[in-house]
């Protein structure tokens, strides 16, 4: 889909947003690789399951970066050549630009991303299980019910698919600050923070999403909307992937240190004193 006609500065801006997001993916998912080493061995599923986001990310980031060059080509409408501003960006026949890409990278990513969520933080087996199979199923509606409201081009197509979306993201919500609280009361209290630090992220790069989506609703129309919403939603999956699969990195060694005083005093203690 897409617009029929970008101006020069909203194509640059575009153009630029993917292939940040794609450079982003890709180095993060050759770091969270190779440190692997410096976790404890039961944290590193959770550093596999993150790359592996990362790179699924980019190759969907590379296919949607060629969909946006495959699909608009510039026109020079200026006697001057070199004028930049004389140029626009028309929408050639043919697939045109497909916005598909970013559901399949999320209908795959983001059960992934509650995965290693509830992996890193290590809790027994049972309710490891019973948070997965509220959380996976849900991610996997929310995206499906998505899908529809975002390929429409009218509003109220829109909101109703949009508003069915949001029933399951807000039983996420629901199952990672009540259930899923309840469920590691009796955890180190170290479990209980990096807790609120993964979802308070989680919530905060998660809500850029419906925002994105909604920006037709607001008022912004045409070209504008649909630049917006590319940096909406490349900018939230750089922080929701990238910046998430960090943290997790973190959390990973804390706890490494926290489990292990050998793994503690080697990677922690001995990294001064080796100067
Ligand atoms: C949609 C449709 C409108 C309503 C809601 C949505 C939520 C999308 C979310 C997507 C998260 C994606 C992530 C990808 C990273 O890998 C589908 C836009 C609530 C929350 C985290």
């Amino acid at each position: 889909m897409g617009v029929l006609e970008l101006d020069y500065s909203q194509y640059q801006t575009v153009y630029n947003v993917l292939s940040l997001a794609l450079a982003s993916m890709l180095a993060t998912f050759i770091f969270l690789l190779v440190v692997q080493g410096r976790v404890l061995p039961r944290y590193r599923q959770a550093l596999v399951v993150s790359a592996m986001v990362c790179l699924i990310a980019a190759y969907h980031y590379y296919r949607i970066f060629n969909s946006f060059t495959g699909s608009y080509v510039a026109v020079d409408e200026g006697t001057a050549a070199a004028a930049m501003d004389s140029m626009t960006y028309v929408l050639v026949n043919g697939e045109g630009f497909n916005e598909g890409y970013r559901y399949v990278d999320w209908l795959l990513t983001v059960p992934l991303l509650l995965f290693e969520t509830i992996a890193v933080l290590a809790l027994p087996r049972a309710v490891r299980k019973s948070m997965l199979l509220k959380l996976i199923p849900a991610s996997v509606l929310m995206i499906v019910l998505g899908y529809p409201g975002e390929i429409a081009v009218d509003n109220v197509t829109k909101g109703v698919w949009g508003a069915l979306s949001t029933i399951p993201f807000l039983y996420i919500l629901y199952v990672l600050f009540v259930e899923l609280s309840r469920a590691a009361k009796d955890q180190p209290t170290q479990v209980g923070k990096d807790l609120n630090g993964l979802r308070w992220l989680l919530l905060a790069t998660w809500g850029v999403y419906p925002i994105s989506y909604m920006i037709p609703m607001f008022g912004i129309e045409g070209a504008d909307a649909f630049v917006w919403r590319q940096v909406g939603y490349s900018v939230a999956d750089v922080l929701a992937k990238c910046l998430f699969g960090l943290l997790i990195y973190k959390i990973a060694r804390e706890k490494s240190a926290d489990d292990s005083a050998t793994f503690a005093e080697e990677e922690l203690e001995a990294a001064p004193s080796s100067k």
